[in-house]
């Protein structure tokens, strides 16, 4: 259609027509890149089927995938022709980029890993495609109003420009309800209808799928019992909303059904596309389930084999647990699914039946050994009227993962120690990953542009040659040119900042961000109340006159998670003091970024010179915010936790800010129940007055309630030690100062953490799983 500038701008120029106002070029805009993906996309699904490829479904109820436009410029390679063309079409490409929704379909890390894990997959020319929900609205909008978090929500499918295709002729029944005996009658169907969307990968020809299922009415007849009206609306219910939590469980019934919905429709499409007998699927398909909550494609699996395909119980046991495999993404209890036996007995009888009969075999298997109470307790699928999904994920798995080596220690030895003991060989780690080119070659052209001119451009397709930088650690027009592009990249961010935010943000000062979903273990609130301390340091020592710091917050709370609520309020409250203080701001400044996305990431880890991750130690499972950040240059100051681990492996200690009591250290205390939070503050007269102020609630505005701060603090004995960590934190934040006078080694390590990323590139953690895993093969969408 187009290869040149020149040929864009007339055939842009074409369809346009005479309406040139930025609603309509960039509506043409993504027409024209449809039109251009759209051979290659058909082309790549006939070459998967009729060379009968094995294939992988990556089944996740998050898709945190940004906004597409941009990138998929950039993987057709067309990126510089078209922004440059549209410039000189008198249009702006990042106006257009700006007109486009992002599509919220994820919370937070899951959700995003999921996304890079499509674009790896699509990069290295892999077979792997994601099945999902195409929920009609995404994760709500975020608004501050005075101080507190409002949620309000979001329909993207009202507004997107239809990056999608749906496909009627896929169409499948879901079955819910009814009753199993003498025969399973009475069921609600429900249809399924896909729509999917092209993962284009980087400059090759594969555009792999990622799949959304929509709930709609089914025509088929609905049970005699069963109202038209209310069977409609619960229908449309399935993929309305996606659930806000993020490392938290709501344990609602409609949950339970997007799950199975999605998990339901996946599978029966796999089989039914199946080019070979369905014994050799195991050879055919690989699927992996992101966390528990696609869990139940276990079960839904063996009924299709068993009631559809008329397998016997041990060889539909067999091709299943040849199947599937699992990532698990947390080690929180409320995190945990566990779903109460009747209500999947009432809302999936047939597939109850079959996790029973799982669990009863399971059992049966363990009576040959001598098992403690409590070991076989840790065993059980089914316990206490619950089904314990991690442990039917496991069962049910031929590989299971973490996704970090720290994450995946204490998987193996301590949360699943004993299911560890049972399936030693299915255990294994898969370290996180993130996609170098949304968050570096998009997010940060400026310095791909200079790391492109001082070691070549190999890098861009083996991100692992970004160690070619360590040669510039101490090259001073490196560090120089470096140095420029964070100020290129700290004003940007400035210039789309300053609409929303009234107090002037000084570009020399040191941005330190902590963006990330509010939750008690990312311990946002030993970050403010430090902030809190340094303060008041200021106005008590008139020596204390630090170097200028702006503290960046973002991200959203579980709407019903009270605590995390609180906090982004204290977070306001002491900004809005701290902003409008002459003496102080000029030191140190704060920041809340509104409805924090992936869009919004984009601008931000570019712009960071210190990247929060603060995590209680043993509780981040990885973390990928933290590569993003290290691949931007910025310096973590963080616990030994998740990723950050092999972070501090990489660069070597003095290129990180590390404090904090160690994972062993928390578990211990957790184990022996001796930390005692009320001592802390009796040994410290600093967090003394500070926890005094916060409590009698001189620190608050008057409208703020921190009642659960409180609880949390002092009646829960501070669960996540925030004020045991407290002085280390601080001390940690009086040495980054200190570093960053000395501008020549600072920038030395900005250089060494960027040269030692690309091992986090999520192209590593793909072909890893492929490898280890998938045993994809690599094939080339030639023609
Ligand atoms: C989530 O984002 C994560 C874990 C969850 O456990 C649920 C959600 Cl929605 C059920 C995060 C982890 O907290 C984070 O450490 C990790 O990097 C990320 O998943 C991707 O693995």
């Amino acid at each position: 259609m187009f290869y040149s500038k020149e040929e864009f701008k007339e055939e842009f120029t074409k369809r346009l027509g005479q309406d040139k106002v930025p609603q309509t070029a960039y509506a043409v805009l993504g027409a024209m890149m449809k039109e251009l993906l759209e051979e290659d996309w058909v082309k790549t699904n006939q070459l998967y089927t009729e060379s009968k490829v094995k294939q992988l479904y990556y089944i996740s109820i998050e898709f945190l995938i940004g906004r597409m436009l941009v990138q998929n410029l950039h993987s057709l390679g067309i990126f510089t022709i078209v922004q440059e063309g549209l410039q000189e079409l008198g249009f702006n490409l990042e106006e257009l980029e700006e007109m486009e929704p992002e599509p919220g379909l994820g919370n937070g890390g899951l959700g995003r890993l999921a996304a890079c894990f499509m674009d790896s997959l699509a990069a290295l020319q892999l077979p792997g495609h994601g099945c999902g929900i195409r929920y009609k609205g995404g994760l709500f909008t975020q608004q501050i109003e005075n101080g507190f978090q409002t949620e309000y929500p979001t329909d993207w499918l009202r507004e997107i420009e239809g990056w999608e295709k749906r496909r009627d002729d896929l169409a499948v029944e879901i079955p819910f309800y009814g009753r199993l005996h003498p025969r399973h009658t009475d069921i609600e169907w429900v249809k399924a209808v896909p729509y999917d969307m092209p993962i284009v990968g980087a400059s090759g020809r594969t555009v792999n799928t990622l799949r959304l299922w929509q709930a709609e009415v089914s025509e088929r007849p609905l049970p005699a019992y069963k109202d038209f009206n209310e069977y409609t609306l619960e229908t449309a219910a399935i993929s309305d909303r996606l659930y806000p939590d993020d490392s938290l469980v709501t344990g609602k019934i409609l949950r339970l059904k997007q799950q199975y919905f999605m998990c339901s429709a996946s599978l029966q499409t796999i089989i039914k596309t199946l080019p070979g007998p369905v014994h050799e699927l195991p050879h055919q398909v690989a699927i992996q389930i992101n966390d528990t909550h696609p869990a139940i494609a276990i079960p839904e699996l063996m009924r299709i084999l068993l009631d559809e395909e008329g397998l016997e119980w041990e060889e539909a046991w067999n091709i299943t647990t040849h199947t599937i495999s699992y990532t698990n993404h947390t080690i929180l209890g409320e995190a945990m699914e566990k779903w109460d036996s009747h209500l999947l007995a009432s809302l999936v009888p047939r597939v109850y039946e079959i996790i029973h009969e799982i669990d009863r075999r399971f059992k049966e298997q363990l009576q040959e050994q001598v098992l403690k109470e409590q070991e076989f307790k840790k065993l059980s699928i089914i316990d206490d009227g619950l089904v314990k999904m991690a442990v039917l994920a496991v069962v049910g798995s031929y590989k299971v993962n973490g996704v970090a080596e720290l994450h995946t220690d204490i998987l193996k030895n301590r949360e699943m120690k004993e299911l560890y003991r049972q399936f030693p060989g299915k255990f294994h780690n898969k370290t996180n990953g993130i996609t170098h080119r949304r968050w570096l070659i998009k997010a940060n052209p400026e310095l791909t542009q200079l790391i492109t001119q001082s070691i070549g451009d190999d890098w861009l397709k083996k991100p692992i040659l970004l160690n070619d930088l360590n040669k510039f650690i101490i090259d001073a027009s490196f560090q120089e040119a470096l140095k420029e592009v964070k100020r290129a990249k700290k004003n940007q961010l400035i210039a789309h900042v300053e609409k929303s935010w009234d107090s002037p943000i000084d570009p020399l000062s040191i941005f330190d961000i902590h963006i990330k979903r509010f939750h008690g273990y990312k311990r946002q609130l030993m970050n403010i109340l430090h902030i809190q301390s340094l303060y008041d340091r200021i106005k008590e020592d008139s020596t204390y006159r630090p170097y200028p710091r702006t503290f960046f917050f973002g991200g959203k709370a579980a709407p019903g998670y009270e605590f995390a609520k609180q906090v982004i309020k204290l977070i306001n409250v002491i900004a809005a003091k701290v902003n409008q203080d002459p003496l102080v701001r000029s030191h140190i400044h704060i920041v809340f970024i509104e409805n924090y996305n992936v869009s919004h990431g984009e601008r931000m880890f570019p712009a960071a010179d210190i990247s929060e991750q603060i995590s209680t130690a043993s509780k981040e499972a990885s973390g990928t915010g933290n590569m993003k950040f290290m691949m931007n240059g910025a310096i973590t100051l963080g616990t030994l936790d998740g990723a950050n681990v092999e972070i501090v492996e990489r660069v070597g200690k003095e290129n990180a800010f590390i404090f904090g009591l160690h994972s062993q250290q928390i578990m211990l205390l957790e184990k022996h129940k001796n930390y005692r939070a009320q001592e802390v503050i009796e040994q410290s007269p600093e967090l003394k007055s500070l926890m005094a102020r916060l409590l009698s609630g001189e620190l608050s505005d008057g409208t703020e309630n921190i009642s659960f701060i409180r609880n949390q603090l002092v009646d829960l004995n501070d669960p996540y030690f925030v004020l045991k960590d407290f002085h280390s934190y601080a001390a940690m934040h009086e040495k980054v100062l200190a570093s960053y006078e000395d501008q020549g080694n600072w920038q030395g390590m900005s250089v060494r953490n960027i040269a030692e990323s690309g091992i986090f590139s999520s192209d590593r953690t793909i072909q890893q799983y492929s490898d280890d895993v998938w045993d994809l093969k690599k094939i080339l969408n030639v023609y």
